[in-house]
């Protein structure tokens, strides 16, 4: 791989988030942008909590919680306790020194700040040199509707109800009128080539592709526009990918349908290679092991698509 290239990623949480570490792994910085899905943003107890971003940040810098993937290694939950002595539910898990993050995310928004320069400043206190944009500044948030509970705001459907509710429909909320980062546009253009991390394609990829432009902006960049995919041998990898798709009514779920899912924004795509080939028209494809247990499997992942990629372009 020239040195010379610029390599823009989009990801969601934590299966994205490692593909994110895998090419931090083996680029230089300054050649890794990481775009970041803010559909999942809420507030909680006044706190603005961004889980994709924060799955970002502590992953690149080696922060992460090891065993959840999102969340902070050995912190403590003494507040979330302090919480449920009051008799609250706490059903969404925040450690001690997440909260430090949220703490100081909600403050410097309500000083005026955007959010972009929010994150550029938690990534640089975290020592992380990439540029991690969110998909916009403006709050967008995923709504999900469900067959049980009606509309749930994204956070209740994922975590108060561990993605159990059947989903009857998607939307994300104020969308049309989000401005898409002025960043993402400019990191786009300059890309010699855009991967897609192996991310919920509805939950965490949709709402990045669905602020107004940004499909626009992808079609028009010439260069590769590469899938991994996050669903292998008919299950997700992590998380209710494969259920989701059932639910929205493919019969078959599988990468093959991921990739015809994406359709013209991508033009590769990567399918775990123990899933049987397939080719669709005017698609690159091939199969690689996908799945990433630890760090050497990441940087194997990120180093393989560069490779492969390099050599149809
Ligand atoms: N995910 C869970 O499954 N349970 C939690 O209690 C939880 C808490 C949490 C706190 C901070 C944070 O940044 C992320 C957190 N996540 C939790 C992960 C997150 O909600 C989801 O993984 C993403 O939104 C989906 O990409």
């Amino acid at each position: 791989m020239a040195l010379d290239h610029n390599i823009v990623v989009l990801v969601g949480g934590v299966g994205g988030a490692k593909l994110a570490l895998g090419l931090q792994m083996i680029l230089p910085p300054e050649q890794l942008t990481v775009i970041v899905n803010t559909g999942d943003d809420f507030w909680h107890y006044g706190l603005r909590i961004c889980p994709d971003i924060d799955t970002v940040l502590y992953t690149l810098s080696g922060r992460v919680d090891p065993v959840n993937g999102w969340g902070l290694a050995d912190d403590s939950r003494v507040v979330l306790q302090s919480l449920a002595d009051y008799g609250e539910n706490t059903w969404f898990g925040l450690g001690d020194k997440d909260i430090a993050t949220h703490l100081l995310r909600t403050h410097m928004l309500r000083n005026g700040h955007s959010l972009s320069e929010v994150i550029d400043h938690l990534a640089k206190a975290q020592g992380i040199q990439s540029a991690i944009l969110p998909m916009t500044n403006d709050p967008v948030p995923t709504i999900v509707e469900t067959a049980e509970y009606g509309e749930l705001a994204f956070q209740e459907y994922f975590v108060k109800y561990r993605w159990q509710p059947t989903v009857t429909g998607l939307r994300y909320q104020d969308i049309e009128q989000a401005s898409l980062n002025p960043a993402v546009t400019s990191a786009l253009q300059n890309a010699d080539m855009i991967l897609f991390g192996p991310s919920n394609p509805w939950l965490s990829i949709e709402p990045i592709l669905s602020v107004p432009g940004m499909r626009d902006t992808l079609l028009a960049c010439d260069v590769p526009r590469v899938a991994v995919t996050p669903i292998v041998d008919g299950q997700a990898i992590k998380g209710p990918a494969a259920k989701l798709m059932a639910e929205l009514g493919y019969d078959d779920v599988s990468a093959q349908n991921v990739a015809k899912h994406y359709g013209q924004i991508i033009n590769g795509f990567v399918y775990d290679k123990s899933d049987a080939a397939f080719h669709v028209d005017a698609l690159h494809t091939i199969g690689m092991d996908t799945i990433m247990k630890n760090n050497a499997d990441k940087a194997r992942l990120a180093q393989q698509m560069l490779a492969w990629i390099k050599e149809w372009t």
